[in-house]
C-alpha cells in the first residue's frame, strides 16, 4: 500500500507536466500575480485613452503585454464579481447574486491551483463574508475595510497595520512573495480596496489632485430623454446624491456623535466655501460642476496611489528575477461611472459600468503592446488561470480560457454575445434589477421588475444615449436580440433562481473576526 501512496504524487506531477503549455515540469509553470482594484474604471487608465489622468505603471504593464478592450463583468457589483472570478460561474450558480456570504466549500480556482502544487495567497479586499479557502496564506480586509491604519483578518485573527491601505496591501503582497517556498510556482491575488467610495486618498496624492481641473464627460448632463424609468429613479447621481462626507466637507466643530454623522450624510443643495479668503456660496449649476470636480479629484488621487503601488510590485519582480516567468494581470472588479450619464457607482449594464480594465503581461506568450478586441467576461478568468497552469478547465466552469487570445489566436467559435444580470433591487442606490445581452454591435436590457426595455446601437451610439427599443425601424434587430437573450439565459442555466428574493446580506465580517485572538 505504501508503494501505491508514493506513486500517486509522481503520477499527478507527470500529468501536470504533460499538460503544461511550456512542456516542462512544475518549475516551468508560470507564476500568476493577479492585481485587482475596486471600482477602477478603464477610462481612468491612460493606456485605455483616459482624458482625466496618467497611469505610467499600468501603461508599463500594457506596453509589455495585452490590453483587452472588451472585458466585462456579468454582474457589475463587488461581491458577485469576486465570486464569479473565483468560480468561473455566473452569480445564480455560485450563490452570490448580491452582498451575501460566499460558500467557500465549493470549487474555486484557488483550490484547484493549490491542489496542483501552486503556493496560493489572497491579500486585500475579499468582501465575501466567509473565510477564504484554497489559500496557503490570506490576509483580508473585514468587509470594505478602511483607508487608514486598516485592520486585516487572517487564519490567526485580526491585526491592525499602520499606514495607507494601498501601500499596506502592497507591503503584504511583497512579504508573501519574499517568504514563499521557492520550489513552487505561486498564485497571488492582490486586491486593492481603492478607489471604492468614499474615495479617501493619502495626503501625497490628495495634494496632487486638489487643485486640478478634471475635464467633464460628454454625458455628465444626460437628460435621459429616450430612457426608461430606471436611470431616472436611481440614486447614484453626481449632482444629487453625493453626501457632504463624499465631498469631504468639514462639519462645524461643535457637532459630535450622531449629530455630526447626520450632518455628513446630507446631500447638499448649497455649499459655502472659502475661496481666496472670501466666503462663497455655491448653488445650482456652479455647485454641480464643483461636485463633479471634488468627486473626481479624490477618485483619481486614490487611483494614482494604486498606480504607484503596481509599479512597486513590477519593480520587485524585476529586481528578483521573476518578471520572465510571472504572468501579471491588472483588472478591477467592474467598471465605474466617472460622471458618465451624470452617475457615479456601477450596477447598470451600461458600457463604463460593465467594462473591466484587463491588462495581461505574459512574457514569451503574449506579444508586447498587443490589443485584444474579442469579448471576454469575468467567468473567463478562472478557466484562464487553470489553462496557464497547464491544468484542464473543469466542466462546471462557465467561462472560457483566454489563453488562445493571449497567444494571438482567435478561435473561430469565440463568443459573439454574452449575458448579464444584476439583482440588487431594492438596493443601495435604488438601481433597478435587469438582465440583458451584449453583442459586438448592440445591447438589449430588460428591467424585469418594471417590464421596461432599452436597446442601443453601440456602433452608432457608443455613449448609449438613444434608446431604440421603440423605434419602428429597429424592430427586426430587437426581435433578434430577444431571441439571443433567451437563448443565452438558458445556456448559462439561469432559471430565475434569485429573481424575486435576495439572500440575506452578510459580507461585512468574517468568521476570523469572531475568533478571540
Ligand atoms: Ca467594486
Amino acid at each position: 500500500m505504501a508503494g501505491v501512496k508514493n506513486q500517486l504524487p509522481l503520477f499527478w506531477t507527470t500529468l501536470v507536466a504533460l499538460a503544461s503549455p511550456l512542456g516542462g515540469g512544475a518549475a516551468d509553470r508560470p507564476n500568476i500575480l493577479y492585481i485587482m482594484s475596486d471600482d477602477h474604471a478603464a477610462h481612468a487608465i491612460s493606456a485605455y485613452g483616459s482624458r482625466v489622468n496618467q497611469t505610467p505603471n499600468l501603461d508599463r504593464l500594457a506596453k509589455g503585454g495585452m490590453r483587452f478592450d472588451n472585458c466585462f463583468a456579468v454582474n457589475s457589483i463587488c461581491s458577485p464579481s469576486r465570486a464569479t472570478i473565483l468560480t468561473g460561474k455566473y452569480s445564480h450558480l455560485n450563490g452570490v447574486p448580491t452582498f451575501n456570504r460566499f460558500d467557500g466549500s465549493q470549487p474555486t480556482v484557488a483550490r484547484h491551483l493549490q491542489a496542483a502544487g501552486y503556493y496560493t495567497g489572497m491579500i486585500g479586499k475579499w468582501h465575501l463574508g466567509s473565510d477564504p479557502t484554497g489559500f496557503d496564506q490570506w490576509s483580508v480586509l473585514p468587509g470594505q475595510g478602511v483607508y487608514f491604519d486598516p485592520a486585516f483578518l487572517g487564519p490567526d485573527g485580526r491585526r491592525v497595520i499602520k499606514g495607507y491601505v494601498t501601500d499596506v496591501i502592497t507591503d503584504l503582497a511583497i512579504k508573501f512573495l519574499e517568504d514563499r517556498p521557492k520550489d513552487k510556482p505561486f498564485f497571488l491575488m492582490c486586491h486593492h480596496k481603492a478607489p471604492h467610495r468614499s474615495w479617501e486618498p493619502d495626503e501625497k496624492h490628495r495634494a496632487m489632485f486638489a487643485s486640478r481641473h478634471i475635464p467633464e464627460p460628454s454625458t455628465l448632463r444626460d437628460d435621459y430623454a429616450t430612457r426608461t424609468d430606471a436611470i431616472r429613479e436611481c440614486r447614484q447621481k453626481v449632482f444629487e446624491d453625493l453626501t457632504r462626507y463624499d465631498l469631504k466637507l468639514v462639519p462645524p466643530a461643535d457637532l459630535t456623535g450622531p449629530a455630526r454623522n447626520q450632518w455628513l450624510s446630507v446631500k447638499p443643495t448649497e455649499v459655502e466655501l472659502e475661496v481666496g479668503g472670501k466666503q462663497q456660496k455655491l448653488t445650482g449649476e456652479a455647485l454641480n460642476a464643483w461636485k463633479y470636480q471634488r468627486y473626481m479629484q479624490d477618485y483619481l488621487a486614490c487611483v494614482q496611489s494604486v498606480d504607484d503601488n503596481v509599479g512597486r510590485l513590477l519593480d520587485w519582480l524585476d529586481q528578483n528575477g521573476l518578471s520572465k516567468n510571472t504572468v501579471v494581470i491588472y483588472t478591477s472588479d467592474q467598471g465605474f461611472f466617472l460622471g458618465d450619464h451624470g452617475l457615479y457607482d456601477k450596477r447598470f449594464m451600461y458600457e463604463v459600468s460593465i467594462r473591466m480594465p484587463f491588462l495581461v503581461r505574459w512574457p514569451g506568450a503574449t506579444k508586447p503592446g498587443a490589443v485584444q478586441e474579442a469579448m471576454a467576461i469575468n467567468p473567463d478568468f478562472a478557466p484562464t488561470f487553470m489553462d496557464m497552469a497547464g491544468l484542464p478547465v473543469p466542466a462546471d466552469m462557465q467561462g472560457r480560457s483566454l489563453v488562445p487570445l493571449l497567444k494571438g489566436e482567435r478561435p473561430a467559435d469565440w463568443r459573439t454575445s454574452w449575458y448579464y444580470r444584476y439583482y440588487h433591487d431594492p438596493g443601495d442606490h435604488n438601481t433597478r434589477a435587469h438582465y440583458g445581452v451584449r453583442t459586438a454591435t448592440h445591447k438589449l436590457i430588460y428591467f424585469w421588475k418594471k417590464d421596461q426595455w432599452e436597446m442601443f446601437d453601440l456602433v452608432k451610439d457608443p455613449d448609449e444615449v438613444h434608446n431604440l427599443y421603440n423605434d419602428p425601424a429597429q424592430q427586426e434587430v430587437v426581435a433578434k436580440l430577444k431571441t439571443e437573450l433567451y437563448r443565452l439565459k438558458k445556456e448559462v442555466k439561469d432559471d430565475d433562481q434569485f429573481a424575486n428574493e435576495q439572500p440575506p446580506h452578510d459580507v461585512g465580517g468574517q468568521p476570523a473576526a469572531r475568533r478571540k485572538k
